[in-house]
């Protein structure tokens, strides 16, 4: 069954608490093929990337196996997203819940809808790390090792949330 790995990251209306429904969803979704685990990495609070002035993110990831296939995946994860009150007010704006699929297997998508892995993943402390937390080993797609890129700089820009 293919694994995947999906980012979370919410930094309006209780972020923990979404993260929390969001994980809680997601275990639905990936229970419901088959008696799979949900692996879930630390959370942590990251500062918004980016232009816009907003609130501190609490980001996560979460790795699963599932049967849906990508835009399957993609449709439900959108549901939790909207399920959750997600309102998008501008790009690169604040949202109660962003969820991102990161890789699929070891599939290189560029669709319309879906590219995966996802563009901006190799530059993002806040999902390497906590992506290193849960798949040490992980080779991504374009054959690098994921543990080459993780450094202290970049474990640096991220605290680690205590629950
Ligand atoms: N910044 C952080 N720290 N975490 C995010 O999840 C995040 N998501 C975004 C943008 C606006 C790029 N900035 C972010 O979509």
């Amino acid at each position: 069954m293919p694994l995947v790995f999906v980012a979370l990251g919410a930094n309006l209306t209780d972020p923990v608490t979404q993260l929390d429904n969001a994980c809680k969803a997601i275990i639905e979704l990936a229970l419901c093929s088959s008696n799979s685990t949900l692996q879930v990495s630390p959370y942590y609070r990251s500062a918004p990337m980016g232009e816009v002035v907003q609130p501190d993110y609490v980001n996560a990831v979460v790795g699963f196996n599932t049967t849906l296939e990508p835009i399957e995946l993609l449709d439900a994860l959108q549901k939790i997203e909207n399920e959750q009150g997600r309102v998008r007010l501008e790009r690169w704006g604040p949202r109660t819940l962003d969820l991102d699929i990161l890789l699929y297997d070891n599939q290189t998508i560029d669709s319309p809808r879906l590219t995966i892995p996802h563009y901006g993943m190799k530059q993002r402390s806040f999902v390497l790390v906590p992506l290193a937390d849960i798949a040490p080993q992980l080779l991504l797609p374009c054959g690098t090792r994921l543990e080459r890129l993780i450094n202290a700089e970049l474990t640096a820009e991220l605290e680690q949330i205590v629950r």
